[in-house]
Formats: C-alpha cells, structure tokens, sequence
C-alpha cells in the first residue's frame, strides 16, 4: 500500500464522521482495516480530527446538535470495529477501573476511546456509561472493589459533578481504596488538583500510563 491511498482511506473515513455518514463510515473503516492500517492509526488520525472538526464547525455556527449527534452516530460505527480490535486479551493485569461520564453529562466519545485503550492496556475495566451519578461511582469502588475511578466530563458545568463525586467517595469512607482520575476536554491538571484527584490526561494514552502508574507500574 502506498503512502498516497493510506493518506486518503483516512481522509474519507474523516470525511464520513464529519459529513454524520455512519454507513459510508463503517465502509470506509472496515476497507483501512483490511487495508493492513492500525487500529490506533485510524483513531489518532481519523476519528479524533473528525470531532475536533465538528466541534469546531459547532462554534462556528456552522453546525448545531443535530449535525453533531448524526457525527458521533458516525464515529461509534467506526469505533464498534475498531474497540474489538484495541482490547487486549490480558484480563486484570494491572487492576480494575470504574469509569463513566459524570451525572448530567451525555459525551461519552472520549471516555469510549479510555475504555478501549485501558481495556488493550491490560485493565479490567467496569464502564459505567454517561451521565453516572456519584453513587454508582461509590459503589464500584465499596461493591465492585475497583482500584482506580476515572471521572469524564466535557461541560464546565458537569466538571462541578467531579467534585461532587469525590466528596461522596470521601463521605462514603472509600476514597481511601481507590485513586481518582479526570479526564475530558475542559479539564486541567490544576482542576484536577483542586478537587483532590490523584492524576489528570489529556488524552487515552496518557490515561493508560497515568494509570499504570498509579497502579505502582512504570510502563
Ligand atoms: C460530539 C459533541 C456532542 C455530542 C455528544 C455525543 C456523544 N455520544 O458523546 C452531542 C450532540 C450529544 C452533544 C451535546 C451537547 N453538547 Co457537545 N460537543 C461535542 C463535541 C463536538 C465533541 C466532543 C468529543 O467527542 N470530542 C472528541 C473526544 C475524543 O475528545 P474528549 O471527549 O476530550 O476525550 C479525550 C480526552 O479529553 C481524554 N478523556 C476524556 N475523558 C476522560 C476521562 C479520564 C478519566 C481521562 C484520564 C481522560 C479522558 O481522552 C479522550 C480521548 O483522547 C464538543 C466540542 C469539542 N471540540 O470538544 C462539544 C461540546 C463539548 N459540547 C458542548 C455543548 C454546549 C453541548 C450541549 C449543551 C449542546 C446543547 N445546546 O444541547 C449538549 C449537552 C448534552 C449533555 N447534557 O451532555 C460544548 C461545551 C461548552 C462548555 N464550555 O461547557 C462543546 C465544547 C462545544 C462548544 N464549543 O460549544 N455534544
């Protein structure tokens, strides 16, 4: 294959995500697949550009909600066969994650990209979906006995919902048995420091090795 159709099976696959083409988009990835591209490829070079795309046409006034929910429609088709394909088979090697997107918030196409990547990272990973409310958070770590909870939020007024969640940990008596990490595009590591996590990354790859870490690992 060379550089030029590589180069351009990403390009339509993008294309697809942006223009909220699910079919045209499951085609195309399922074409850079059989093609020898890697899956991580398609995500870092196709499906993140193609958010950050519609996010950007979003505030332009280019696009409004429904244009982006027919794009993420898109991009879950694409990432349905790509998640399979980052999962490792490695089951709890490195520990047990909780992770879901805080109560009143809907975005879940990053944390979906976390999970898969925790999941090819060696983690067992408990996803507890959108818009989670801080009790269900406490119970994965009191029942579900996870080690870590990672916290996603893409509102500033949800990133409020983080906090919230770490004070039920704390006021639960839990917080001690699992670390905290945050995630999602309004967060920082400063953010992250004020609300008493213990890690923050701005992307699926740093989350793995924040993780990693955390779990006292050191790749
Ligand atoms: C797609 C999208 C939607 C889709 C979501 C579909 C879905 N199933 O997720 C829909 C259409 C439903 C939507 C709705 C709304 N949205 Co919206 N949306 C977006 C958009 C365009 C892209 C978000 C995205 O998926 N990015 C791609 C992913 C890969 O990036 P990411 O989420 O940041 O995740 C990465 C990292 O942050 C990190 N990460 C993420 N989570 C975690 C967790 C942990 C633990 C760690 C360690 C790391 C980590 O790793 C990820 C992978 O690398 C953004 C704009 C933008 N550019 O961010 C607006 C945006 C977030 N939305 C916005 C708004 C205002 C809304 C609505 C209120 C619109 C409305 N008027 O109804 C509603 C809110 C609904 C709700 N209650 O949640 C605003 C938020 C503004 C603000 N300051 O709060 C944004 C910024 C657009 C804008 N510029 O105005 N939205």
């Amino acid at each position: 294959m060379n550089a030029e159709s590589t180069g351009s099976l990403i390009a339509v696959l993008r294309q697809a995500v942006i223009d909220g083409q699910a079919k045209e988009a499951a085609a195309a990835t399922e074409r850079a697949l059989a093609a020898g591209l890697a899956p991580r490829a398609l995500v870092d070079e196709a499906l993140i550009p193609a958010m950050d795309e519609a996010g950007r046409l979003f505030e332009c006034g280019e696009f409004f909600v429904p244009e982006l929910l027919v794009a993420a429609r898109a991009l879950k088709a694409s990432q349905a066969l790509i998640t399979p394909l980052l999962a490792g088979s490695a089951a709890a090697a490195f520990g047990r994650i909780a992770i879901g997107t805080v109560k009143g918030d809907m975005h879940d196409i990053g944390k979906n990209l976390v999970v898969a990547l925790l999941q090819g990272g060696g983690f067992e990973v408990i996803d507890l979906g959108a818009d989670v409310p801080p009790e269900r958070f406490v119970a994965a770590v009191a029942v579900d006995g996870a080690d870590i909870v990672g916290l996603s939020a893409l509102l500033t007024t949800t990133m409020l919902q983080m906090k919230a969640t770490v004070q039920a940990l704390e006021q639960a008596g839990v917080r001690g048995s699992a670390k905290v990490i945050v995630g999602g595009a309004p967060v920082t590591q400063r953010f992250a420091d004020e609300i008493g996590a213990d890690g923050f990354a701005d992307n699926a790859a740093a989350a793995v090795a924040l993780a990693r870490r955390l779990m006292g690992r050191t790749a």
